[in-house]
């Protein structure tokens, strides 16, 4: 990419620019768990989350128009319309469980939205929320009420970023439960074309950005086991570490089991293979 301008570095990938329209997102197979990276990779995650986002890209422009423009055929590398982002993370709730939970917990609502009494840990809320949290450069993003996102946005923008995010995840939430996933919540990351069209950015629908739990063994009342790193998680609570940097290296059942589950999430959503996508990055797009 001897053109490729190097703009940020994420925890598991990276942002090149193109030119003034276009950038290049690059989805490594670094895995963080307990917010923290670890110095294995997880072979072919970063193809798996870069196959699942386009396949969702290629069928949600009826709700949103999205930000790519091509699929490298590298299967990692995304080229992606330059938008103008909006300060605020766009997360959406189906279920109680992290922050939402432990805001309940002490005030029976999440980011203004006032929940039943008595729901459980991981409980499905009566409807989807939209608890919008600020864009944290440091640490953990922020919950945030309707009306400080409104302001940060506009009131106008940050009512069609809320009902199309509503919107997406009502449709991927319906697609996931078919296929024996439910999509706890997730966050998109919106902005504007220079057209003025709101625009879905970043990656989406993911395990990195959603929380996936299988149907299988679904229980209120506790918390679920992650769909993909599950595996992780376990050995890393076993060795004692204790979570601070640097992770434990893993052994090599524990990542051929989280490549198994993220390849099985992979498959699952798209009903496409994923040995099919190595071969030809372009069938996710229909
Ligand atoms: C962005 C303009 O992921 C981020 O940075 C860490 C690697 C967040 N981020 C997104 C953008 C995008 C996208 N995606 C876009 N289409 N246009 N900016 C910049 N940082």
């Amino acid at each position: 990419m001897p053109d490729a301008v190097h703009v940020a570095s994420g925890k598991v990938r990276e942002i090149y620019a193109l030119d003034d329209e276009r950038l290049l997102l690059v989805a490594s197979d670094r895995i963080s768990t307990f917010d923290v990276v670890l110095p294995t990779p997880i072979p072919d995650k970063g193809r798996v989350l870069t196959g699942l986002s386009s396949f969702w890209f290629a069928r949600t422009n009826h709700i949103v128009p999205n930000h790519l423009l091509e699929i490298r055929p590298d299967g990692r590398t995304l080229v992606c319309r330059r938008l103008e982002m909006l300060p605020i993370e766009c997360v959406v709730r189906g279920y109680l469980a992290g922050s939402g939970w432990r805001d309940y917990l002490e005030t029976w609502t999440v980011c203004g939205h006032r929940l039943p009494e008595g729901l459980r840990e991981s409980e499905r809320l009566p409807a989807p929320i939209f608890t919008p949290a600020t864009k944290a450069t440091e640490g953990h993003d922020e919950n945030i009420d309707e009306g400080q996102a409104a302001a940060l946005c506009g009131h106008e923008r940050y009512r069609e970023a809320k009902d199309a995010s509503l919107e997406l995840y009502r449709f991927a939430s319906a697609r996931a439960q078919e296929r024996g996933i439910i999509l706890a919540d997730t966050k998109f990351e919106l902005g504007v074309a220079p057209d003025g069209a709101l625009t879905l950015g970043d990656e989406a629908l993911t395990p990195d950005s959603s929380r996936f739990w299988p149907v299988d063994g679904y229980e209120p009342g506790a918390a679920q086991a992650s769909f993909d790193k599950q595996f992780v998680r376990d050995w890393c609570e076993e060795t004692g570490w204790d979570k601070k940097p640097p992770g434990p290296e893993l052994p090599d059942d524990v990542v051929a089991g989280t490549r198994a589950r993220y390849v099985e999430a992979f498959e699952r959503l798209t009903g496409i293979s994923f040995d099919r996508y190595l071969d030809d990055p372009q069938v996710v797009l229909g």
